[in-house]
């Protein structure tokens, strides 16, 4: 039994999963003392979700289950308080959510959150509070007409951007809002209180309605970033009487209450401060430890995500990519692919691979794939934006695995290089965190077409550990004492040593010639560009990848 310390929790509600960091700080330790996750799809197999999500026959349209949400933090807390730990010791609770994501509650929810019963589970007792069952979740893409209609009524992508930091964008929540009060007003009228999956999170520790914070509000196009409150142009022009039912916005350290009675009578822990949740790409921002250098991080999940901390908040000339607020007060860029581990699991699967298998042929297949290129948009792509799902191939055959696998790592990667350079046009250092950063034949595709050193995390989990972090952060900024964020992340957020994948000067080279033609294949594919092939055979020709190949 761990005695005489401090504890902080932080969880990650993930798209696929639910994952808990606790850390422990003492004057003289800093240490990760447990990491856990539950799968939805296995460990709740009655919400029927594939990948954590509601299957649904129309591509474009994305839910979930937020129930399972609840009933996995009711079972995530049961397991956690087996463990033997002190939990008198529990200081602060904060959490990492899916970004964009909303739930929505009646009327009825304010009392019952307030009076959450501990003899009865969580989940029967948040049923009667939806007004909406589903969630629309980020990887929806349905909302185009509305992504129009509010950037028509704000005067253009220019004015939202500079104002909300992003263009607007399906999966984000003020779209998906406006859909819902054209589609079914009834509902909407009924709803008391929209949160984010990071603030619905937070009511359910709390009992009560907790607030958002700037990292995750900058997701929903109704954020004025520079003020960081609701900004009334976005808000008029998404639904009406929005303002009622938005949460109010406070700092990313704001202590929103105590655990409430539930979690303390049920599972014995003590009253901890319950932080402000965040969004995933926040919370991995401090996970990552960039609190303040420009270094830029990607993280392998279920959408890949570039991201890097910036003093101010300059959107992208591009348009693909966002500004969020970042938990440090400061502002994060960020570019977000939709197309991430699940098209690398679709192309192990297809040809019977395992993972070691993937990454054998990985490495033994030439850079440049000889000259062949593969744009995986299985599902619908967010950067760019690819409405249509279907992956297209410029000369990868179907039955060849060498040419898919690299096909794959290579297209993702050259996006991520191509749709980042507006937040970082020199990188020297890059960070890579996620479930796939494992995986340092992937991790050398990285390092060799972004010119940089790649380096690894020791937690898998780096948006689970940045929200332990800001647990603890917070709880030092509520005990008025010193929470530099420099020390707070000190020795918990650091790359592993011995981690660094070194580019090689001459794939390199491969693929900084490479780049323009993914450019150009990218635009052709999206109906914006010309035929690529006079640069393709040019590509080739020059060796695109050690032999020429003409087809
Ligand atoms: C970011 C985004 C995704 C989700 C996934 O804008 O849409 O990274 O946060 O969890």
């Amino acid at each position: 039994m761990l005695t005489g310390v401090a504890l902080h929790l932080g969880l990650d509600s993930s798209t696929q999963s639910l994952t808990a960091v606790i850390i422990e700080v003492t004057a003289s330790a800093r240490r990760v003392v447990h990491q856990a996750t539950l799968v939805f799809d296995a460990d709740l197999p009655q919400y029927g979700t594939t990948n954590g999500v509601t299957p649904s026959v129309d591509a474009s349209v994305r839910t979930a289950p937020p129930l399972m949400w609840v009933e996995a933090l009711d079972r995530m807390m049961a397991r956690l308080t087996t463990l033997d730990l002190d939990w008198s010791q529990l200081a602060a609770v904060s959490g990492s959510a899916q970004q964009h994501g909303s739930v929505y509650l009646n009327a009825r929810a304010a009392d019952a959150l307030r009076r959450l019963d501990p003899k009865v589970d969580l989940v029967d007792q948040v049923r009667g509070l939806l007004s909406r069952a589903e969630s629309p979740i980020w990887m929806d893409s349905s909302t185009t007409p509305q992504c129009e209609e509010i950037t028509a009524a704000i005067g253009g992508d220019a004015v939202l951007a500079r104002h909300t930091g992003s263009h607007a964008f399906e999966r984000f929540t003020g779209p998906q809002i406006r859909k819902f009060w054209q589609q079914h007003s009834e509902r909407y009228a009924e709803t008391d209180r929209i949160h984010l999956v990071s603030s619905f999170m937070a009511s359910l520790l709390a009992g009560g309605h907790a607030p958002l914070e700037p990292g995750d509000a900058s997701g929903m196009n109704l954020m004025d970033l520079a003020s960081r409150r609701w900004w009334k142009p976005a808000l008029d022009a998404t639904a009406p009487k929005l303002l009622d039912k938005l949460p109010p916005i406070v700092a990313s350290w704001t202590d929103v209450g105590s655990l409430a009675a539930y979690w303390q009578q049920r599972y014995g822990l003590p009253a901890a401060r319950v932080i402000a949740w965040s969004g995933d790409n926040p919370c991995s921002l401090i996970g990552t430890g960039l609190v303040s250098s420009n270094t830029l991080a990607i993280s392998l999940g279920t959408s890949d995500t570039v991201f890097a901390h910036t003093a101010e908040a300059r959107p992208d000339p591009t348009g693909a990519g966002h500004v969020f607020g970042a938990p440090t007060g400061d502002y994060m860029g960020l570019v977000c692919f939709q197309n991430g581990s699940l098209a690398r699991e679709r192309v192990r699967r297809t040809f019977g691979l395992d993972w070691e298998g993937f990454s054998t042929l990985l490495s033994a297949s030439p850079p440049g794939n000889l000259g062949r290129i593969l744009l995986p948009w299985f599902e619908p792509e967010i950067t760019p934006p690819v409405l249509r799902a279907g992956a297209v191939s410029f000369g990868v055959p179907v039955d060849d695995a060498p040419a898919n696998v690299r096909g794959v790592v290579e297209a993702q990667m050259l996006a991520a290089r191509l749709h980042s350079k507006w937040m970082a046009p020199r990188v020297d250092t890059m960070y890579a965190t996620g479930g796939a950063a494992i995986n340092r034949a992937i991790l050398q595709v990285m390092a060799d077409v972004f010119g940089a050193d790649v380096y690894q995390f020791d937690v898998g989990s780096s948006a689970a550990l940045g929200a332990a972090l800001r647990a603890y952060h917070a709880d030092l900024v509520a005990r008025e004492r010193d929470a530099e964020w420099s020390d707070i992340v000190r020795g918990f957020a650091d790359p592993l040593s011995g981690s660094r994948i070194a580019p090689d000067a001459s794939r390199h080279a491969i693929y900084r010639q490479m780049l323009d033609v993914y450019a150009a294949c990218e635009a052709f594919a999206r109906g914006v560009g010309a035929d690529p092939s006079p640069q393709l055979r040019a590509f080739r020709s020059r060796g695109g990848g050690r032999s020429v190949v003409i087809d």
